[in-house]
C-alpha cells in the first residue's frame, strides 16, 4: 500500500464507450453525475448511426463535466478505450474509470471501486464472481460463457482474479502509464483480459470488489462469435507465449550449470 492518496474530487474521469445507445446515454450519465459528482465524464462515441453521437454532445453543452470523444466509425470496445485513455491522461486525470452505458454497471456502485483505489490499489475490478458479486437477469448461457471465460483466463494466464472479463473498473493513471498501452492490439472484449494480465505482470496491486451486474433492458447487445472467437484465440496465444517464455527461463538457468568447455588438453 505505498501508492500515493489520490485526489479524488476533479481528478476522475469515467469513461463510458457508446455504440447505438441513444436509450440508455441520458440516463447512465444522469446517474453518474448523481452518484459521484466530483468525476467527470467522457463518452467515447464509435459514429453511431442512431444519433448516440448528437445526443452525447447535447449533455456536454448542458454540463461542463460531460465531455465527447467522436470517432469515425465502429472499431471495437478496445480502441475506443485506447483512445479515450489517451484523452484522459494527456488532460492529466488521475483516476480512470471504465464502464458500459447499457445499465449493466450501476454508477451508485461507482464509490465503493473509488474506495478501493483511494485504498491503495492500482487498479480495482467490480466483480459479479466475488462472494457478495451477482447478476440479475442475466440468460443462464451467458452465465455459463463468462464463468467458463475467466477459469480459462485464470488457468491459461495464472491470473488470480474472479473475473477479469468484466468491463466496470477504476485505473490509477500511473498505472496505464506503467503498462504499454501502444502494445495492445485487442480489439474486442479480451481487451478487458489483456489490460489485467498486462497489470499483474507490471507487478502492481489488482482489487476485486463485488457488484451487481443487470442485464440491459433497452438496445441491442453488440456481442458477436466474432468477438468470442478472438478472445478465446488471444487468451490461447498468450497462454502458449507464457509457457514458451517459462522455457526459455529454465533453459538459461540450465545452461549456467552445464560444464563449461575445457581449455587445450594437448599440452
Ligand atoms: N465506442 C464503442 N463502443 C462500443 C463498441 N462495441 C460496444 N461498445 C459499447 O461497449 C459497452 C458494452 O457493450 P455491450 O453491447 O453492452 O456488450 P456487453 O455488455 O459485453 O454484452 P451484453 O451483456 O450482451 O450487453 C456498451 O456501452 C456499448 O455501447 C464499439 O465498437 N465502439
Ligand atoms: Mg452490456
Amino acid at each position: 500500500m505505498n501508492n500515493p492518496e489520490l485526489n479524488l474530487a476533479g481528478d476522475t474521469l469515467v469513461i463510458i464507450p457508446t455504440y447505438n445507445e441513444a436509450d440508455n446515454i441520458r440516463d447512465i450519465v444522469g446517474r453518474v453525475r448523481a452518484s459521484v459528482p466530483h468525476a467527470h465524464v467522457l463518452i467515447a462515441d464509435d459514429g453511431s448511426p442512431d444519433g448516440t453521437g448528437d445526443i452525447a454532445d447535447s449533455l456536454s453543452a448542458a454540463d461542463q463535466c460531460v465531455h465527447v470523444l467522436h470517432r469515425p466509425g465502429k472499431a471495437g470496445l478496445g480502441a475506443a478505450y485506447l483512445a479515450a485513455f489517451g484523452w484522459g491522461l494527456e488532460r492529466g486525470h488521475g483516476v480512470l474509470v471504465e464502464m458500459d452505458a447499457d445499465g449493466s454497471h450501476q454508477p451508485e456502485q461507482l464509490p465503493r471501486l473509488l474506495t478501493a483505489l483511494d485504498d491503495g490499489a492500482d487498479l480495482v475490478l467490480g466483480s459479479r464472481w466475488v462472494p457478495g458479486g451477482q447478476v440479475e437477469n442475466w440468460p443462464k448461457r451467458r452465465e455459463a460463457l463468462s464463468r467458463g471465460g475467466n477459469a480459462y483466463v485464470r488457468i491459461a494466464l495464472g491470473l488470480r482474479q474472479r473475473d477479469a472479463t468484466g468491463g466496470f473498473r477504476a485505473y490509477r493513471s500511473d498505472a496505464l502509464e506503467r503498462i504499454d498501452l501502444a502494445g495492445v492490439e485487442s480489439q474486442g472484449y479480451c481487451f478487458q483480459v489483456d489490460l489485467v494480465r498486462r497489470v499483474a505482470a507490471a507487478g502492481l496491486q489488482i482489487t476485486e470488489v463485488p457488484i451487481t451486474f443487470v442485464e440491459r433492458t433497452k438496445g441491442e447487445s453488440k456481442m458477436t462469435g466474432h468477438i468470442i472467437f478472438e478472445a478465446l484465440a488471444r487468451v490461447t496465444l498468450w497462454a502458449v507465449q507464457r509457457q514458451a517464455s517459462k522455457v526459455t527461463n529454465l533453459t538459461r538457468r540450465l545452461t549456467r550449470f552445464a560444464p563449461q568447455p575445457s581449455g587445450d588438453v594437448s599440452r
